[in-house]
Parts: structure tokens; sequence; C-alpha cells
């Protein structure tokens, strides 16, 4: 296969696929098709309701993309990533032309405990913070090569995946995933969020944003890998990063279909309309789904380390808890996106 040349495989059994075709996806599982509850009654409104959908099989990277994977597709495209790009002031009218500098979110920790409603007393938008300098321009990736990276924009994470012959996966294709086999459980990897006291993914522990406890062993992003697998096999599915999906952001599922003949098969989520933040509408930058939350998920903030979690992120936005991984689909189903 050429690089830049998304991949397909035939349609085969599972078991087949899973056996021949391993060593054509090295750090790749073979998710089997299936029909799954996608979303929650139980958790925030945005994931409901739960309902039924059907998903071919496809192949998922084991692990999110790191950095030492993603400096391997920049040195051999020369891709610029869209936070090293300053705004085109023609993009954001209105915008203050100081304010129009080439940057990325970066979390930056309060000392003290301070008003959760404004999100500004933690984040920033930092100058010359991107992939390479995910703490800012003094900071680097080196000891980080196995961290997933961070500060990559949708159509970053879509270069990527083209690069390497593959795609991203629609948000039904993820959750699915994600849970591993276990329908309908809370978690990844069951219902009870720290099993016999065990950290299954990388959270925040203490009180956001202010106090990190660190009771997991990670403030910050932590190697792809360190925590246990889920039921595929899959690692950081949930907490370490977010992980962008392809599908646009409405702040709600679509209703169940009562009849099992019209289970949605291979969703692909609403339209690009409809995904506009409805609480700005003077702004018109689409939203993806972004899905698993990251390490800066807490108990007492964001309870959004769950496979149905679900959240929306602008697709110029990047910040330094975002990031992604790439899927495969069988030929059968080439042109899917
Ligand atoms: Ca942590």
């Amino acid at each position: 296969m050429s690089r830049g040349e998304e991949r397909h495989v035939p349609l085969q059994q599972d078991a087949e696929l899973a056996n021949e075709q391993a060593a054509a996806f090295p750090d790749m599982v073979w998710i089997p098709a299936a029909t799954y509850r996608m979303g929650s009654d139980h958790h925030y409104p945005e994931e409901r309701p739960a309902h039924r959908v059907s998903v071919d099989g496809f192949w998922i990277d084991r692990y999110p993309v790191t950095n030492e994977r993603f400096a391997r597709f920049v040195t051999a495209t020369q891709h610029v990533s869209f936070a090293e790009i300053p705004p085109d002031p023609a993009q954001y009218p209105g915008a203050l032309p100081h304010m129009l500098y080439a940057g990325s979110l970066v979390f930056v920790r309060p000392d003290a405990p301070v008003d959760r409603h404004n999100i500004g007393n933690w984040w920033s938008f930092m100058q010359a913070a991107d992939w390479r300098h995910p703490q800012g321009p003094r900071t680097s990736i080196e000891g980080r090569e196995q961290h997933p990276v961070v500060h990559v924009t949708f159509a970053d994470a879509e270069a990527f995946a083209t690069w390497e012959g593959k795609t991203l996966p629609t948000e039904a294709e993820w959750e699915l995933a994600a849970r591993g086999g276990l329908d309908g459980a809370a978690y990844a990897w069951g219902d009870t969020f720290l099993p016999d006291g065990r950290y299954m993914a990388n959270t925040w522990q203490g009180e956001f944003p202010w106090q990190s406890l660190c009771g997991d062993g990670y403030e910050g992003t932590s190697p792809v890998g360190t925590f246990p697998a889920n039921g595929y096999g899959l690692h950081d599915m949930i907490g370490n990063v977010w992980e962008w999906t392809t599908d646009w952001y409405v702040a709600k599922h679509p209703g169940e279909v009562i009849k099992a003949c019209c289970t949605p098969h291979n969703p692909r989520g609403p339209q690009l309309a409809d995904s506009y933040d409805p609480r700005q509408p003077e702004i018109l930058i689409p939203r993806k789904v972004i899905k698993g939350g990251s390490h800066l998920c807490a108990p007492n903030y964001c309870r959004r380390y769950r496979p149905a979690a679900r959240f929306p992120e602008p697709i110029d936005t990047s910040a330094c808890h975002v990031g992604f991984r790439c899927i495969v689909r069988p030929e059968s189903q080439a042109g899917n996106g």
C-alpha cells in the first residue's frame, strides 16, 4: 500500500480477519460487527437517549497516536499543524488583532480554588504552544515520545490518518470500541470507577482545577498503554486525551428505533449546519464530537471518563488534552467516510 491511499481490506469472516490480516495492521485491533446500545440515560443530557445502533467490523489503533508517530508523519510530509499557523483575520471577524497569534489551549493549574463557571481561570490560549511544545514554548516532547500527540485540530488528525492509509472513526465506531464488549456498562471496564481501588485510566484526582492529588501517578498525559486495556485489548480509550471522531455534534442522540429492521446501521451523525454552538450564534465554526475524556476529567467537575460521554470541539480548536486514533474499514465499507 502506498502512503496517502486509504487502506481497505477484503471483508472476510471476523476470525479470519483477526488471524490472517493481523500482520498487515501492526498495533491495530479488529472490532467485530455488533449491535449495541449507544449513549446513556444515566449521565449527562447530551448522552441521551441510549439507543440501539449496528456497526460493521473495523480495525482500530490499539493506542492513541503518539508524539513519535506524529513526528514521523511531519518529517515525511512537512505538515504544519493548525496551531503553528497565525489565524487569518478574515476567518475571525471581530477578533482583537493582538489575539490572532499562532498558539493553542494549555491547561494552567491555578494555585487556589477559582470560580469554576469561568474556564478562563485555567485555560490559556498560549502563544507558540503546539504539538512539539505541549505546555508552551519553553517545553518540548523530549522524553514524551510515547505520550499521545496533543494540540492537533480535526484537520491535522485527518491529514495524519490519510498519510497512514487510514481514516478517523465515527462516534458509533469509537464508542463500540471503547465499550470493550461490555454493552451498557458505565465504564470501559465495568460499572465501578475504581475496581478494588485501582485506577483504570488517566483522569484527575483532587478538587478540579487547582488541587491535583495525582493518585493515578500522572498529572498531564501519560505514556500510551500505561493503564489496563479494555476487553478488546485497546488502551487509553478512556482518559489521557480526548479523541476526535468524524461526527458533527448536536447535544443529544436520535431517538430509539423500536423496529429491529430499522436499527441505524453505521450511523454518521447529524449535518454540519446543526453543529454550530447555539449559545454563540455569531460564531459559525462547526463542531465535531470528541470522546473518552482526558487527564483533566474529575469526579467533582466532569465525569466524562466513560464510553457514552461526548463533548463538542470546534474543528479549529486544539488543546493539550485532545488527540486521536485511527481506524481501517474493510473494503466492503469503502466510501463510508
Ligand atoms: Ca492523572
